[in-house]
């Protein structure tokens, strides 16, 4: 793994658990992590149980006993190191967005469908994917439980920027980042919208906002934030239905508020990350006179990825959707199966995010998403 922060250390969580809950075809030895501070990244090493800790992750990745490289890092190093490994014959997992623009994401890209063709699996990191009670919206979707699809109504807002003296760091730098809210949270809900609904955005119309313009440096000076702190947009799926996105990190009381909702002919679903364990199902299908919103525990056997876990009822929280989105690697590595979500899912989604900033520079002129 290279980086050891909070993505890191929930990654972690995810490798030491997986083939302990999950009965693996292939058993995850966590060997290695990476880190350019020696003593920090060997702390890290003995606290997230790694068995190794180096400097660069050039040396990480020429390792023989490293099959599998996981890319905590920012944005702005995840293209070079995804590639390189790529190249050096490793699997590789990389942290969301997949990259910090269109061109770095489309590299990968190439590099991930050749190294497919040699049996190597790229998965990017979108982890509420693997939330059960999201996973069993996207089987019931699916199955047409909802029907034709007309709106799907998204938000994911987080309120750490809402104070004006928070410090300047590496997630409000462009150059670091690539953007803002939109990628940090954007890409989550974008990513989980295309695939709840399982089709593509083919446009959208955006504004976004820098409300707090420069932040205090650690040395004592002010730094210029060159990233968003929120972004509004509204999407247009390819069959017609209509998508709107809120994300903002200013948001105050929202602490890591993510919400969906999709409207079908048929019914609708939402989902409240605040009460993860559960889904709102409407069967518009059912008599009006006894029909209404009716919430499904997700926590029984039948549930996705849940047979694995406790008895019905004593529910999961957001750590284990790292735990699943080891497995379902895992898996993929063990039968070459391709994927999901794929680097070309990751930069479909990039491409949408390069779409909202064309179109907030434009005043929210409809920008395409290109296929
Ligand atoms: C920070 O805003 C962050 O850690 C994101 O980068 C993650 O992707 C999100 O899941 C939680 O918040």
């Amino acid at each position: 793994m290279v980086g050891y922060a909070f993505m890191g250390a929930a990654h972690s969580q995810g490798w030491r658990t997986a083939g302990r809950v999950f009965d693996l075809p292939l058993r995850p030895a966590m060997n290695a992590v990476c880190g350019r501070d020696a003593t920090a990244v060997r702390a890290a090493a003995r606290k997230l149980g790694w068995a190794a800790a180096e400097t660069d992750w050039r040396q990480l990745i020429a390792r023989d006993d490293v099959q599998l490289v996981d890319i905590c890092t920012p944005g702005d190093s995840h293209a070079e190191i995804a590639v390189a490994a790529l190249e050096a014959g490793k699997h590789v997992l990389c942290e969301k967005p997949l990259a910090n623009s269109v061109a770095e994401a489309q590299a990968m890209v190439r590099a991930a469908e050749a190294a497919l063709t040699r049996g190597q699996i790229a998965m990017v990191g979108f982890n509420y994917r693997r939330t059960p009670a999201l996973a069993l919206a996207r089987r019931m979707v699916a199955a047409g439980r909802i029907g034709t699809l007309r709106h799907v109504r998204a938000t994911y807002l987080q309120d750490w920027l809402v104070d004006p003296t928070a410090p300047m760091g590496w997630r409000l730098r462009r150059e670091h980042a690539g953007s803002g809210a939109l990628g940090d949270l954007g890409a989550h809900i974008v990513d989980l919208a295309q695939h709840l609904a399982g089709e593509r955005l083919t446009g959208v119309s955006a504004v976004t906002a820098t409300f707090v313009a420069e932040r205090p440096l650690s040395d004592g000076g002010r730094g210029r934030v060159t990233v968003d702190d929120a972004a509004l947009f509204t999407g247009r799926f390819a069959s017609g239905a209509l998508a709107s996105f809120e994300t903002s990190r200013a948001a105050a009381g929202r602490k890591n508020s993510l919400r969906i909702e999709l409207n079908g002919e048929r019914g609708s679903l939402a989902f409240d990350l605040e009460r993860l364990n559960e889904l709102s199902f409407h069967d518009q299908t059912e008599p009006a006179d006894a029909a209404g919103f009716r919430r499904i525990l997700v926590t029984e056997p039948d549930h996705p990825y849940l047979k694995a876990w406790w008895p019905p009822g004593h529910g999961l929280g957001y750590e284990h959707t790292f735990v699943h989105q080891a497995r379902d690697l895992v898996q993929a590595i063990a039968t070459g199966a391709p994927p999901e979500p794929s680097f070309a899912d990751g930069l479909q989604v990039q491409r949408v995010l390069a779409a909202v900033e064309e179109s907030a520079a434009k005043n929210s002129v409809h920008t395409p998403v290109p296929a």
